[in-house]
């Protein structure tokens, strides 16, 4: 029998402030960069103290070596816009003799322009070196459903689910990332027993094209103006605490908050919590069951 691993993806975030421009440019592959979003960039991770050593990256790490105790089997880490790349975590695999590869991405909703970049770098990685089984999505798994429930159960405040916007073009190409997100929402909203809520897109890129919406910042004001005066933000397209999070949700949206006077609360994020950890190992045992196409 041949031997297994994982290979665990992040979005990736640059390990110190000096890497800004770089993954900023991994980012945009190639497209121009204009120098007031690189600098807003840069200050936003300075803001954050991200001088030397960044969180997202840190988290990752746990959350591999955790994963890899809770599984028994070798799990590397590959990040879509910095180091190490996924390609490097593919040559550890199959440098460490994998036959089967479990490609599982740390965001759990399905779409063209997110999911499927990390697919096709791991694809071209692996080639026909090892039996590769990605993950395409893990939006309904039960364990994620029930942890976020959990956080959410018994709040007096109105919830705000929230995931990461995408250009809205993806609608009209039948991309199934809104109707997963939404999916995702409702289950938990159901499992924690509470119909008072609702759903926003935060961290829209300044790319020239319309994002999916509406805006987290226009919704708080939205809801302050239909007498809402508490607010739980649970973020379900995302895992961990990054940018998006520390920035967008805790200073942007907080200060939208306070100026509006609604309390706003956010949900700790799963990060390496054991009962994340043991629903991703369950993605990745699911993932190992299933026979080989060969
Ligand atoms: O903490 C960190 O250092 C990294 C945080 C981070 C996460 C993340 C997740 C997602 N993104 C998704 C889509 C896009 C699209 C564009 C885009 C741009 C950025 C920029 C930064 C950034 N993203 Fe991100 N994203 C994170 C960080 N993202 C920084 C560039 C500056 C800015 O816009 O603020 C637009 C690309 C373009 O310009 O063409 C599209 C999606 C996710 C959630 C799924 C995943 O985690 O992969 C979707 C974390």
């Amino acid at each position: 029998m041949s031997s297994k691993a994982v290979v665990l993806m992040a979005y990736g975030s640059p390990e110190r402030l000096a890497d800004v421009p770089a993954y900023y440019a991994d980012i945009r592959g190639g497209r121009p960069i204009a120098p007031e979003h690189l600098e807003d960039l840069v200050e936003r991770y300075r803001r954050l103290g991200i001088e030397e050593s960044s969180p997202l990256n840190a988290i990752t790490e746990r959350t591999r070596a955790a994963l890899e105790r809770e599984l028994g089997l070798p799990v590397h880490t590959g990040m879509k816009h910095w180091t190490p790349r996924i390609a490097d975590a593919a040559e550890a695999a199959l440098a460490g003799g994998a036959g089967t590869i479990v490609g599982l991405v740390l965001a759990p909703h399905y779409s063209a322009l997110s999911i499927k970049g990390y697919r096709d770098q791991l694809e071209a990685a692996v080639g026909d070196r090892a039996e590769l089984r990605f993950v395409e999505s893990w939006f309904e798994e039960e364990g994620f459903v029930r942890l976020l429930a959990d956080k959410v159960r018994g709040t007096h405040a109105h919830v705000v689910f929230t995931a990461h916007s995408l250009p809205a073009r993806i609608l009209a190409s039948g991309d199934p990332y809104k109707e997963q997100l939404l999916r995702t929402a409702r289950l938990v909203a159901r499992a924690a027993e509470t119909d008072d809520w609702s759903f926003s897109f935060q961290s829209e890129s300044p790319t020239g094209e319309p994002w999916l919406g509406p805006d987290i910042l226009d919704h708080l004001r939205e809801l302050h103006g239909r007498g809402v005066e508490r607010v739980l933000v649970c973020p379900v397209g995302f895992v961990s605490d990054h940018l998006e999070i520390r920035w967008d949700i805790d200073v942007e949206a907080v200060e939208a908050a306070r100026e509006l006077g609604l309390e706003l609360e956010r949900i700790e994020m799963p990060n390496d919590e054991p009962p994340f950890v043991a629903t991703l190992a369950a993605i990745v045992r699911r993932a190992l069951a299933v026979p080989s196409a060969a």
